[in-house]
Order: C-alpha cells, then sequence, then structure tokens
C-alpha cells in the first residue's frame, strides 16, 4: 500500500506509475499492481523533478514602481531606486512580499530556490525578515540565502561587516558584486575577501560577477584563480558574467581554458539581462548575455534564474521557470533539439547542481517524493507550449493543482499537441 500514486506519468517516452511512501519515492514502473490512500491520474503528462529557482532577489520582489519606475532600464537606475524602496522596508513588508513571490514558485512546481538578499542595510531588516520566511515555508520550498552587498562589499560602509553579521545569523551562502566595487582594485580585493569569508564561515560562494558590458570588467577570472588555487570548484558560482558575451574571442577562448580547470557554476538570467544590459548601445545592440551556449558546449554546469519579478530591474513575471529557459532558446541561440533540452535541465538538474543539492534531487526510487506533472509531452514540447504545472508532489503530499486550459473553436475541442 503506497501514501499515493501518481498513475500514467510520462517519463522519456515511457507510460509510468510513480509510487510515493513515507516521503520517498518508493516504485518508479510501468503499472504499479497495488493501491495508494490516495490516487492521481497524470493523463499521460510529463512527469518531471521539480523545477529550480537559481537565482532571484526575494527581498527586491513585487516592489515595481514603488517609489517610482526605472524609466531608463538600466542596471544603475535599479539600484538607485531599490535604494529608495529598501529605506521604507520593515519586516512584516518584506515577509508579505516574498512569501507571495515564494507560493507562486510553490503553485508552479518550483520547490528549490536560491535568493540573494541585500545586506547594505545597517539595520539588515530583509536578512532577518527572509531568515524567518525561510523558516516558515520551509514544508513548501526549499530556500537558500546569499548575502548580497547590492551597493558593494569594500565601497559600502561596513560591508564586510554587515555580510559577515548575516552569515553568524544563518545566511546560507557568500556574496559579491566586484563590477560594482568603486574601483578595479576594490573589485579585485572584494572576490578575495568573498573567499576568505567562504573559507571562515564553511559557505559556498554565488557572486554577482561583471554584470556589464563592460568588455574591460574582468573579475570572472579573479573568481575562477580562487576557485582553481582552492580547489572550491562546485561550491563556487558566477552569476550573470554578461561581459563575457563582450569580450574579444582571443581572451574569451584563453578563459575558457581556466574555467574548465575552475569548474565553477554558472547562472544566466536571460530575461532580465536581455532588458537590463545593451542600453548604451545604439546599434549593433549587445544581447548583453553570458555565453550560455558556449559555456555549456565546454561542459560547464550553467543554470537559469530569473533573477526579478516585478521590482526596479524587471517589472513583468510570475515566477515560471520555463519563462527564462524559453528565452535563452532564443536569446541565446539555443534552438537545437539538444539545445532546447539542455535549456530544460537548466532550471532543473543543472540548477541542482549550482545549489549542491543533488544528492537529494531527482526524480528517482529513493529520492525525497518531490516531483511534478507538466501538461507536455517532453522537456522540448514544455517550453515550447510555456507548458501548464498540472500537479506539484512536496514531501510526498500533493501541494498544488492547476487544470490546464482546455479551449474550443467553433464548438470542436483543440489540442495544441503536434498530433
Ligand atoms: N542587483 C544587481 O546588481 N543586479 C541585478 N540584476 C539585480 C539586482 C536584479
Ligand atoms: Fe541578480
Amino acid at each position: 500500500m503506497y501514501d499515493l500514486i501518481v498513475r500514467r506519468a510520462r517519463i522519456a517516452d515511457e507510460r509510468c506509475d510513480i509510487g510515493v511512501q513515507g516521503g520517498r519515492i518508493a516504485a518508479i514502473a510501468p503499472e504499479i499492481p497495488e493501491a495508494g490512500a490516495r490516487e492521481v491520474s497524470a493523463e499521460g503528462r510529463m512527469a518531471s523533478a521539480p523545477f529550480i529557482e537559481s537565482h532571484i532577489h526575494l527581498d527586491t520582489t513585487l516592489t515595481a514602481g514603488e517609489p517610482k519606475w526605472n524609466e531608463s532600464g538600466t542596471l544603475f537606475e535599479g539600484i538607485e531606486t531599490w535604494a529608495l524602496r529598501k529605506a521604507s522596508l520593515t519586516r512584516e513588508d518584506v515577509m508579505r512580499r516574498a512569501t507571495r513571490l515564494l507560493r507562486w514558485h510553490a503553485a508552479q512546481g518550483v520547490l528549490h530556490v536560491r535568493s540573494h538578499v541585500d545586506t547594505t542595510d545597517p539595520n539588515l531588516t530583509a536578512v532577518k525578515a527572509l531568515l524567518e520566511v525561510r523558516e516558515t515555508l520551509k514544508d513548501l520550498v526549499d530556500v537558500q540565502l546569499v548575502a548580497f552587498p547590492q551597493e558593494g562589499l569594500l565601497s559600502y560602509p561596513n560591508g564586510v561587516e554587515l555580510l559577515e553579521e548575516a552569515l553568524r545569523m544563518g545566511v546560507d551562502v557568500v556574496g559579491a558584486i566586484p563590477h560594482y566595487e568603486l574601483t578595479r582594485d576594490l573589485g579585485a580585493e572584494s572576490v578575495k575577501v568573498a573567499f576568505r569569508l567562504a573559507a571562515q564561515y564553511d559557505r559556498p560562494i554565488d557572486a554577482h560577477c561583471d554584470e556589464t558590458d563592460d568588455p574591460q570588467s574582468r573579475f570572472l577570472e579573479e573568481m575562477a584563480a580562487e576557485a582553481i588555487r582552492q580547489g572550491l570548484g562546485s561550491r563556487v558560482t558566477a552569476s550573470h558574467t554578461t561581459a563575457f558575451g563582450s569580450y574579444d574571442d582571443a581572451y574569451a577562448f584563453k578563459l575558457m581554458g581556466f574555467l574548465r580547470r575552475a569548474q565553477i557554476n554558472f547562472v544566466a538570467n536571460p530575461l532580465v539581462n536581455i532588458t537590463l544590459q545593451g542600453r548604451m548601445d545604439t546599434y549593433p545592440k549587445r544581447r548583453g548575455l553570458t555565453r550560455v551556449k558556449e559555456l555549456w558546449q565546454n561542459g560547464l554546469n550553467v543554470s537559469l534564474g530569473y533573477d526579478d519579478v516585478m521590482d526596479p530591474w524587471y517589472s513583468l513575471g510570475t515566477g515560471n521557470m520555463l519563462q527564462p529557459a524559453h528565452m535563452a532558446v532564443h536569446a541565446c541561440q539555443m534552438t537545437g533539439r539538444s539545445e532546447v533540452m539542455a535549456c530544460y535541465d537548466m532550471v532543473t538538474t543543472n540548477a541542482a547542481r549550482t545549489l549542491g543539492i543533488e544528492e537529494r534531487y531527482g526524480l528517482a526510487v529513493g529520492q525525497p517524493a518531490d516531483f511534478i506533472i507538466v501538461d507536455a509531452e517532453d522537456k522540448w514540447d514544455a517550453i515550447r507550449r510555456l507548458a501548464a504545472t498540472t500537479l506539484v508532489v512536496k514531501g510526498g503530499r500533493v501541494v498544488a493543482e492547476t487544470t490546464a486550459a482546455r479551449t474550443t473553436l467553433l464548438g470542436e475541442a483543440v489540442s495544441f499537441s503536434r498530433e
């Protein structure tokens, strides 16, 4: 007897039943003969490990237009606008907005979230609030927090002390923003400080790195060098790295070799960087993304994040991870058959590597019963259709159900499947 059986799911083009017992996946088979205390039909739709949001800002979410809109659309007006809004943060305000987005995440099958939280605030209001939210929602979504010094680790008053305080309070990951420090030297030094704190507090690193179109912004090489010298590899993540899209090929080729040695993770945020970057260009206008396809072709781990949902940097969004995957297909020209499939992996399995949770992630017997049903035939189809997640199972419990849209045309049902 199983606690739950999800019948008639599709896994790699095979029909499968998924049996759940004691919060774990206990069986995956073409047909499970026993009964379940609860049984649900997937109606032939795809089963998948849950989506993972590997880069979001939960403290800034749902503040778009407060106190003003970002009219230039630049990263810098975003930072200035957030600084204005930050002055009026309260614990309740941050908790309410972050909870709202995390509920959208869970409802859409996003069960692991890594969020940056701004530590350049003498009161650390958002840090305290998000630590509480991480705890209150832990049965629904697994949240990791990154201590992110938005206004500079070395350029903001007491930036290092504030970040360190956040780590002592329980923030999971060390962040940085080297390209936004006041000088290049401070930027390079900030990378070293981040690695020192990571060693001291035994935490992984995830830095906003080279988020600019300036081809002279070369802090990724500093991160790779530290990762190689300290043998940290997969515990290090470089987020954004959009300047990599503006480096000349001779430098990019050399750097790629170092990155292969370093084996660090990359997070690209295609929805946001396709809009934030290239703003000083007339035409031709750069895409402003890192070299997602080339990193992937070189065997490096790349995941995709949303970055923002309705805040000063990006005023749209719902948190549905198929949206950044869909944008990556277009903006990174990942249009080949295996490339589209890879974009799905970038919001699931690759993101699990970025978050360091591979051991407890995946649709396989023995793993925690966290999985989703998507209204699609396969990964390709999920991205093509921006398909709805119709069922979300977390810890062996059905936590969310969505009725997929049904359309009729002149009284006849219309299906968006190929046949
Ligand atoms: N802060 C930053 O420096 N860069 C971003 N893309 C966001 C916040 C969203
Ligand atoms: Fe970010």
